[in-house]
C-alpha cells in the first residue's frame, strides 16, 4: 500500500480547482510525496542540488561556467516523436490530415492505462506557469504535472513559474492541465496526447524537450493554435527580432523557420562589421503569439521566458550572442566534456572532447561528441540583446512576417508575396530539409506549412482558413517574405554566409515594408535585383550572388504542382480562395516557362 501523499505546500491552497485536479491525478498515479513548485530561486537551487546527489545531473567546471550543469537523457529519448504525438479531438476531420488522431475517449483509457501507479516512489510535481508576461492580456497559464525534477528546472527557465502563475490561475478561473510522466522510458510506452476541446495535455515516456516541457510545444502552440483560432489570434513557431537602424528606428519582424533551421541564431544576430550603429534586440526565438490591434496592426508576444537552443554550431564567429549567454546559468543537455569538465559540441573552435553525450569516452569513430539535437536551456534574461520590449504586456507592432526553410535548391534567397493572401499561400507551401530536432531521417525535403507541420493543433485546411480571416481584420497588415539561408552550390557548400550577414536581408525586407527598396517582379514574388540587395564588403562571387537569386520557372511549376497535390489532401475544407491563389502562381509560372521540346 502506497502512503497517503503528503502535500507539502500552503499553495495547494490558492486554486480549488487546480487542487483538486492534483488530489486526481495523484489517486490514479499513486506518488510518494506531492511538491507544489512556488518558482524561487532557492527551491531552484534545492532541486538543482537534489539531482547532482543523486548523480542526474553533473556540474561544469564552475569557474569558467559558473551555474552550468550537464544532464544526460535516455540515448533512445533525444528529441521530439512527431509519429507518437496525437491530437485528440471529437471528430477525425478537426485534428485534419496533418496530425495523428485518436478519439478522445480511446486516448484517456491508454493514457491512464500507462499513467496508473506510475509514479509511485516518485515525487509529483506541480509546476503552475504562464506563458507570456504575467501581467498580460495575451498571456495563458497552464499547469504542469510531472515526476521529473530536470523538468521542473526546465520550466523554471523557459516560463514564468510558480506562485505569480498560480496567482493569476486562481483569478483566470481557467488553465491548462499538462500530465508527464518519464515512465519507464520505454519508446514502445510513450505518447504525447493533446485534447484541445479539453484544453488538456498527456505525455508519459519521455524526458525531452518538446515531448516533455508541456508549457512550450504542447501548450504554446499545439493547444494554443487552438484556442487561437477561438478567440481570433495566432500561436506560431516564430522568433521575434527588433532591428534598429543607426537612425534608432526599429522594426520588429517575426519569422516561422522548421526545427533547427535557424530561429535563434536570427532573433540573436550580430550585425555585421559594415554595419556601424545597428542593433539587434530579440523578444522571442521559439514561439510567438500574434493579435490584432486596435490601431489594425499585428502585435506579438513570445509567450516564454527562457531559449531551449541548439547547441552545436553555437560559437563566439556564428552567435556571439548565445555563446556569451549560454557562460553561465544553463543547463545543458546531451554535449560532450573536455578534460577540464567544460562543455563541448562540434562547431566550438577550441578545446578536445575526452567524453561524448552518452558519458563514453569520445571516440570520433562512434559519432559525434555532442548529440546532434543537443540543447542548451537558459533564461532569456542573460541575453546581451534582450528586448526591454520583452516583457510589454501589449506585445511589440510586427511590420514583416518572413516563413523560410532549408532548401539545399529551388527557394532564392528571398522574396515577397505579392499581398496577404499570396503570403498564406507562401506559408503554406514552405518545404524544408528534416532535421535531428526530431527523430527520423535527416535532411529529406518534406512539407511544413508555416514550420507548423509538427506543432499544428488542428486541420491546417481550418487553419489557412483562419490566416486569412486575421488578415482581412488587419488594416495594416505586416508584409509577407520568405527566406532561403541554405540554398548550396554544386560541391554541397551554402551559396549564403549567413548568421550575422543575414541582416542585409533583414535590412532590405523592412526596406520593402517602408516602400524605400527595389525589387524586381517575378513568378513567385518580388525579388531584389543584384544591385537592391548590399552585398558590401561580402565578397561574394556575382555568378552566386546570380544564383542566390535566380527564379526557375521549370523547376517552380514543378513545385507549384507538387504543394497542389498536398493541399489536395484536404479536401473539401482547403479554403477555395487558397485554391484560387495557387491556381494564379501556377498560371504566372507557366507564362514565363519555355515552351518544352
Ligand atoms: P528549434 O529550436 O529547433 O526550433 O530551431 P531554430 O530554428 O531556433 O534553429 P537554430 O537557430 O538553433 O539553428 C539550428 C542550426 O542551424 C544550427 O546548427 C545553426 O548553426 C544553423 N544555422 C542557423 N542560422 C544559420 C545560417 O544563417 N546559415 C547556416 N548555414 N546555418 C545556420
Ligand atoms: C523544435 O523542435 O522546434 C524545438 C525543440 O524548438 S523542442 O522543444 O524539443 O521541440
Ligand atoms: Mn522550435
Amino acid at each position: 500500500m502506497a502512503t497517503a501523499p503528503q502535500h507539502l505546500s500552503t499553495l495547494a491552497s490558492l486554486s480549488r480547482e487546480v487542487s483538486a485536479w492534483v488530489d486526481e491525478v495523484a489517486t490514479l498515479t499513486l506518488p510518494d510525496s506531492i511538491y507544489w513548485c512556488d518558482g524561487s530561486d532557492a527551491e531552484f537551487q534545492s532541486l538543482e542540488r537534489k539531482l547532482i546527489a543523486a548523480k542526474e545531473l553533473l556540474p561544469l567546471d564552475q569557474q569558467t561556467h559558473p551555474g552550468c550543469m550537464l544532464y544526460r537523457s535516455d540515448p533512445t529519448d533525444v528529441a521530439r516523436v512527431e509519429h507518437l504525438t496525437f491530437v485528440c479531438t471529437k471528430q477525425r476531420e478537426d485534428a485534419g490530415p496533418n496530425n495523428h488522431w485518436l478519439s478522445p475517449a480511446q486516448a484517456h483509457r491508454q493514457m491512464d492505462d500507462l499513467f496508473r501507479g506510475c509514479m509511485r516512489g516518485r515525487t509529483l510535481y506541480v509546476v503552475p506557469y504562464c506563458m507570456g508576461p504575467i501581467d498580460s492580456p495575451y498571456s495563458r497559464c497552464g499547469v504542469e504535472i510531472t515526476d521529473s525534477a530536470y523538468v521542473v528546472l526546465n520550466m523554471k527557465l523557459m516560463t514564468r513559474m510558480g506562485r505569480p502563475a498560480l496567482e493569476r490561475i486562481a483569478r483566470d478561473g481557467k488553465f491548462v492541465k499538462g500530465l508527464h510522466s518519464t515512465g519507464d522510458l520505454n519508446p514502445e510506452r510513450r505518447f504525447i496526447m493533446h485534447f484541445p476541446e479539453e484544453l488538456s495535455i498527456k505525455s508519459f515516456g519521455s524526458g525531452y524537450g518538446g515531448n516533455a516541457l508541456l508549457g512550450k510545444k504542447c501548450h504554446a502552440l499545439r493547444i494554443a493554435s487552438w484556442q487561437a483560432r477561438t478567440e481570433g489570434w495566432l500561436a506560431e513557431h516564430m522568433l521575434i527580432v527588433g532591428i534598429e537602424n543607426p537612425q534608432g528606428e526599429v522594426h520588429y519582424v517575426a519569422c516561422a523557420f522548421p526545427s533547427a533551421c535557424g530561429k535563434t541564431n536570427l532573433a540573436m544576430l550580430i550585425p555585421p562589421a559594415s554595419y556601424a550603429g545597428w542593433k539587434v534586440w530579440t523578444v522571442g526565438d521559439d514561439i510567438a503569439w500574434l493579435h490584432p490591434g486596435k490601431d489594425g496592426r499585428l502585435y506579438a508576444i513570445n509567450p516564454e521566458s527562457g531559449y531551449f537552443g541548439v547547441v552545436p554550431g553555437t560559437n563566439a564567429k556564428t552567435n556571439r550572442n548565445a555563446f556569451d549567454t549560454i557562460r553561465k546559468d544553463t543547463i545543458f543537455t546531451n554535449v560532450g566534456v573536455t578534460a577540464d569538465n567544460q562543455p563541448w559540441w562540434e562547431g566550438l573552435p577550441e578545446g578536445e572532447p575526452v567524453v561524448d553525450w552518452q558519458g563514453q569516452p569520445y571516440d570520433p569513430s562512434k559519432g559525434p561528441a555532442a548529440h546532434p539535437n543537443s540543447r542548451f536551456t537558459v533564461a532569456a534574461k542573460q541575453n546581451p540583446a534582450y528586448s526591454k520590449l520583452a516583457d510589454a504586456p501589449n506585445g511589440v507592432p510586427i511590420s514583416a512576417l518572413v516563413f523560410g526553410g532549408r532548401r539545399r535548391t529551388l527557394a532564392p534567397l528571398v522574396y515577397q508575396a505579392r499581398n496577404w493572401l499570396h503570403g498564406v499561400l507562401v506559408g503554406a507551401g514552405v518545404a524544408s530539409e528534416t532535421t535531428a530536432a526530431a527523430t527520423g531521417a535527416v535532411g529529406v525535403v518534406r512539407r511544413d506549412p508555416m514550420a507548423m507541420k509538427p506543432f499544428a493543433g488542428y486541420n491546417f485546411a481550418d487553419y489557412w482558413s483562419h490566416w486569412i480571416n486575421v488578415g482581412a481584420k488587419l488594416k495594416s497588415p505586416p508584409q509577407i517574405f520568405h527566406v532561403n539561408w541554405f540554398r548550396q552550390d554544386q560541391g554541397g557548400k551554402f551559396l549564403w554566409p549567413g548568421f550575422g550577414e543575414n541582416l542585409r536581408v533583414l535590412r532590405w525586407i523592412i526596406d520593402r515594408c517602408k516602400g524605400s527598396a527595389g525589387a524586381q517582379e517575378t513568378a513567385i514574388g518580388y525579388l531584389p535585383a543584384a544591385s537592391d540587395l548590399d552585398t558590401q564588403g561580402l565578397g561574394l562571387a556575382p555568378a552566386a550572388l546570380e544564383e542566390l537569386l535566380t527564379v526557375d520557372p521549370g523547376l517552380w511549376k514543378t513545385e507549384f504542382e507538387g504543394i497542389g497535390a498536398y493541399l489536395e489532401e484536404f479536401g473539401e475544407r482547403l479554403p477555395q480562395a487558397l485554391k484560387g491563389e495557387l491556381a494564379q502562381a501556377l498560371r504566372r509560372v507557366q507564362a514565363t516557362t519555355p515552351a518544352a521540346g
